[in-house]
């Protein structure tokens, strides 16, 4: 395959891991878009990119562009990553793929209609010990599953004096910590544990009622007089889950948690055995088993299963993480643009099914009701 052209729109905290990765999977930077004109000629200036557009219409409209990485806020999914796919690009799109399950959908039919690869970046999947633990229980190791638990804390919207763009419903969508960071709890789990939520019961709290008044870049500093502004979105979650087969499920999601940073933890226990995954200690697997044993498989490109070997990369000793998993990601995307088909690669259809359930857990959380999960397309 030819070197691909990629833009990156949007230049934010996440854009840069973009950026990162799509030149270490080979491909070539054309240029940078941002919230306004200047914005992207500071950062294509920082990041030696040749090209500042003006918006994502000249991006577009650069025949050298291929691939369209959108890293906008939210609530500019849908529209960009329609006009990329209708301008014949392929899409890598943050999540949450839209702010709404019909967008999400529409996002989702577009993406289907046009043959071009159109992927979200839930990029856990790309821990190597998360695929062994999938390879496990897809090869019944663990048993019949008896029960789901885990959490996702982080901690940079615990001062009150902190605020950001997914703080606002406006631009972040009507979930914020659920949207943001359940999302990828539920769709890594739901892929390891090779079932589905089909019934959800969630409630949401605020707990920080004030923020400093800012809004605008991706981590905003406090107001300088000092201003402050009411927040409507979540702050915590907790939600229970059953699955199709009746495995009961547990969430607990915050980002006012002090230390945790960016602990996503979950554990699959079976009849057999239980496994346990902490993405800030994301070089080893936890196997429970009873008679008071356990082991650790520690990651490395020379054991366990063969999606664990393929996204080792560095000998054991040598600890890979996030960055690995958004660099696994963005090349596994470019590699679906050459034809071939890595396996677990997170498309639109991935996105549209996060969608449906945060709808239904934002429902279940307003109505207090376990609330049926169903199909985004009835
Ligand atoms: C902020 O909460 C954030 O960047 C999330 O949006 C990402 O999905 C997560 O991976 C890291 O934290």
């Amino acid at each position: 395959m030819s070197q691909l052209g990629v833009a990156i729109v949007g230049t934010g905290m996440i854009g840069n891991v973009h950026r990162r990765a799509a030149i270490l999977a080979g491909a070539r930077v054309c240029g940078v878009s941002a919230s306004s004109p200047q914005r992207a000629a500071d950062v294509a200036s920082a990041w030696n990119v040749a090209r500042a557009y003006r918006d994502i219409e000249e991006a577009l409209a650069d025949p050298q562009v291929q691939v369209v990485h959108i890293c906008t806020p939210n609530h500019l999914h849908r529209a960009m990553a329609q006009a990329a796919l209708a301008a014949g690009k392929h899409v890598i799109c943050e999540k949450p793929l839209a702010t709404t399950l019909e967008d999400a959908g529409a996002l989702a039919a577009a993406a289907a209609a046009s043959g071009l690869v159109a992927t979200v970046p839930f990029v856990y999947r790309y821990h190597p010990v998360v695929r062994e633990a999938r390879a496990r229980i897809a090869q019944g190791e663990l048993g019949p599953l008896r029960l789901i638990h885990g959490s996702y804390l982080q901690d940079w919207l615990l001062d009150p004096a902190s605020n950001n763009w997914r703080v606002d419903p406006a631009l972040g969508g009507p979930s914020r910590v659920f949207a943001d960071i359940g999302s990828h709890w539920c769709d890594l789990v739901e892929w390891v544990a090779g079932e589905r939520f089909v019934e959800v019961s969630a409630a949401f709290e605020t707990v920080i009622a004030q923020r400093s008044a800012v809004t605008g870049e991706s981590y905003a500093r406090p107001a300088a007089d000092g201003a402050m502004q009411a927040v409507s979105s979540e702050d915590v979650a907790a939600a229970m889950f059953k699955t199709g087969s009746g495995v009961l499920a547990s969430l607990t999601v915050s980002q006012v948690s002090a230390g945790r940073r960016n602990r996503l933890w979950f554990e699959i226990d079976g009849a057999r055995a239980s496994v346990a995954f902490d993405q800030e200690d994301s070089e080893r697997l936890w196997i429970g088993l009873p008679d008071q044993r356990e082991e650790i498989f520690v990651r490395g490109p020379a054991a366990g299963s063969a999606e664990q070997c393929r996204l080792s990369l560095l000998p054991v000793g040598h600890a890979q993480g996030y960055g690995h998993c958004f660099e696994a990601f963005v090349a596994d995307t470019y590699r679906a643009i050459g034809a071939e088909a890595p396996e677990g690669l997170p498309s639109f259809d991935d996105g549209l099914r996060s969608a449906l359930i945060v709808d239904r857990v934002i429902a279940s959380a307003r109505t207090r009701a376990w609330t049926s999960i169903g199909r985004a397309v009835d």
